[in-house]
């Protein structure tokens, strides 16, 4: 079982990822927990460029900047993702495919049919059975994830949290469409909410489909 979880920074995500193997590990499973960008070794450098480099000394070209996510991809299912699902294991990853839609598709601007294209071929055509996308404002997002990063170590991952409110709203929106183009496979999940209360209805909803 492939689960991936999605949504704008500081949606909850991470927390809400890290509750659910606990649950599922509790419930017997063995799972596998990744992230994107990153995952391996090649992954975690190409994530350091990505998130940590200085826009202003030298702007990643957006093709450039979808390559290097696809690149990551390809590394990361062919090691992990693709192996752990061979051997029955539940994968749990943190942004895949949507992400990339979302933020350098509806984002960036990016012809959003090339996206999938490379999509395909960075995934070897493994595509999620779930992924629980964790839907709040924008306001709400960046707030949270300023705050995780003024608490966090080493060089600040904050190369999207410094872009303007109107792409965090064009990304939002463009998750909130393909939620309604694929409502079996994208679950909706309030991330306003306490995060117990999240985490019973994402429960909920993996438990079922499991
Ligand atoms: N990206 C891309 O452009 N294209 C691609 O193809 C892919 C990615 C795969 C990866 O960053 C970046 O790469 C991402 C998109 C882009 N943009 N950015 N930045 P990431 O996924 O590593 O980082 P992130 O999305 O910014 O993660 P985040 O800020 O850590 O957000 P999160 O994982 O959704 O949230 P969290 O870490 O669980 O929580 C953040 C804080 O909020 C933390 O202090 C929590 O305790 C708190 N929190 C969580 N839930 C709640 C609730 N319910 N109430 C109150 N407080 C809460």
């Amino acid at each position: 079982m492939f689960i991936t979880f999605e949504g704008i920074e500081g949606c909850g995500k991470t927390t809400q990822l890290e509750m659910l193997r606990d649950h599922l590990e509790w419930k017997g499973r063995q799972c596998v927990v990744v992230r994107e960008p990153g995952g391996t070794e090649l992954g975690e450098r190409i994530r350091n460029i990505l998130l940590v480099m200085e826009d202003e000394a030298e702007g990643i070209e957006p093709w450039a900047e979808l390559f290097l996510y696809s690149a990551s991809r390809a590394q990361l299912v062919k090691n992990i993702i693709r192996p752990a699902l061979e051997e029955e294991k539940v994968v749990l990853c943190d942004r895949f495919t949507d992400s990339t839609i979302t933020y350098q598709g509806h984002g960036r601007g990016l012809d959003i049919d090339a996206i999938r294209t490379i999509n395909s071929y960075s995934t070897f055509g493994i595509t999620p059975d779930v992924t629980i996308l964790l839907d709040c404002p924008v306001e709400t997002g960046l707030k949270r994830a300023w705050l995780r990063i003024e608490n966090s170590e080493g060089s600040p991952e904050d190369r999207f949290e410094r872009e303007t409110l109107k792409f965090h709203v064009r990304v939002r929106n463009g998750y909130l469409e393909l939620a309604q183009k694929e409502p079996r496979r994208i679950r909706i999940v309030d991330g306003t909410r306490e995060i117990s209360v999240i985490h019973e209805e994402i429960c909920d909803i993996i438990d079922k489909v499991i």
